[in-house]
């Protein structure tokens, strides 16, 4: 069972020179596939072989005098309660809208987010909530001042702001997924690991995880470095009724600690001591009422209750289960100007680190965070 968190916060996050006593334990329960650096003259000025940033106003930088008290629970309100579900702002006349699978994944063209009301956004909040993810191609967002891009993301709830990401200066409430040009780190990584692939939902082990979630591209390989995404409320309802009952009523840990660890031991930064929480392993969607799985490998690491083997044997079931769902798996490519909006309660996804050329690829993500995750009854 994973340590509690009163007693590894102050050692672990903390001393780094400490990490290496858990080398193969807890810590390794986190897979870490982020360069450690960059060169930010060559990122800015570009060379021969790569061209500059699109976007270096949203180059990552990592403030260590930046750092936060624990967050406090907030009341949320999930705008998607109050949409029409008919979807006259997004399913408009001149949206062309393709389902990538029957249960998870569309495509939208021709709507622009960054001019959607109120009433669009409740809409869209609850669009994404059905289809899980959904991309929006040919979007202005990226152009929009960081400023502006933060307000339309500040209605789907309160802003997180990440304990360990690179974040464009004085944006903090940015998180941004960067491999420069020419990046080679990832082929250490494969050294020791046959895939980059590493399931997970945001930042689980908060108390109130995120909801509706953009994650919006600036640069782009010409290909490779999809992200694919996985629908937990489908994989909730593959499992037999009798095993849903297993189920309901356990709860699941979700630790901070390991990802804030890795930062550490690379030198970078913490912005926040590390938590562990508690969900309920099934979860209900407040708008849609559908439960799904809230267990992912990144940041779960027992359930409640249960001895070592019993927890492990079920949660190495579920993510097995999910991770060979190729049936309810969607995989969304990036093109300029694309912003892919998932519901973070009823997703899983994963980066796709599968690109041999060296070329940047760049993206930032606006993380509200939702309501506290609640189980409601089996039904049967
Ligand atoms: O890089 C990606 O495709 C996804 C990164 C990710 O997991 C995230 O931004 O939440
Ligand atoms: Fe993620």
């Amino acid at each position: 069972m994973a340590p509690s968190a009163t007693e590894t916060v102050a050692e672990l996050a903390v001393d780094a020179s400490k990490l290496k006593l858990y080398a193969g334990g807890v810590e390794s329960a986190y897979k870490e596939l982020s360069p450690v650096a960059y060169s930010k003259d060559l990122e800015e000025v570009g060379t021969d072989e790569y061209a500059a940033a699109k976007y270096p106003n949203y180059l990552p930088t990592w403030n260590k005098e930046q750092t936060y008290p624990p967050l406090q629970p907030f009341e949320h309100y999930d705008h998607g309660k109050d949409a029409d579900t008919t979807f006259p702002n997004i399913l408009t006349k001149d949206a062309k809208v393709t389902h990538l699978t029957p249960t998870i994944g569309t495509e939208i063209d021709g709507i622009q987010l960054s001019k959607l009301t109120d009433a669009g956004k409740d809409e869209l909040a609850r669009y994404v909530a059905e289809r899980k993810v959904v991309a929006f191609r040919n979007q202005d967002f990226a152009d929009l001042p960081i400023s502006e891009a933060l307000k339309f993301g500040g209605y789907f709830g309160r802003h997180h702001i990440h304990p360990t990401s690179g974040s464009p200066a004085g944006h903090p409430e940015i998180h941004l997924v960067h491999r420069g040009a020419g990046d080679k780190s990832h082929e250490t990584f494969f050294k020791n690991r046959v895939s980059s692939v590493a399931w997970h939902s945001d930042v689980t082990y908060e108390q109130q995880p995120p909801g509706t979630t953009f994650l919006y591209i600036l640069d782009n390989p010409e290909t490779g470095g999809d992200t694919l995404f996985a629908n937990t409320a489908e994989a909730y309802n593959r499992l037999s009724p009798s095993f849903q009952r297993i189920l309901h009523g356990l709860k699941a840990t979700h630790s901070g600690i390991e990802q804030i660890n890795a930062s550490v031991k690379k030198g970078s930064i913490k912005r926040r001591e590390p938590t562990v929480t508690e969900h309920p392993i099934v979860r209900t969607h407040p708008v849609t009422g559908e439960k799904s799985l809230f267990i992912n490998p990144q940041f779960t690491r027992d359930i409640v209750g249960l001895k070592k083997e019993e927890s492990d044997a079920i949660l190495n079931f579920l993510y097995e289960h999910i991770a060979w769902g190729a049936d309810f798996h969607a995989r969304v490519k990036w093109q300029a100007g694309s912003v892919v909006v998932w519901d973070n309660r009823t997703v899983q996804h994963t980066a796709i680190v599968d690109w041999k050329t060296g070329q940047r690829r760049h993206l930032a993500r606006i993380t509200p965070q939702a309501e506290r995750p609640y189980e409601t009854p089996f039904e049967g």
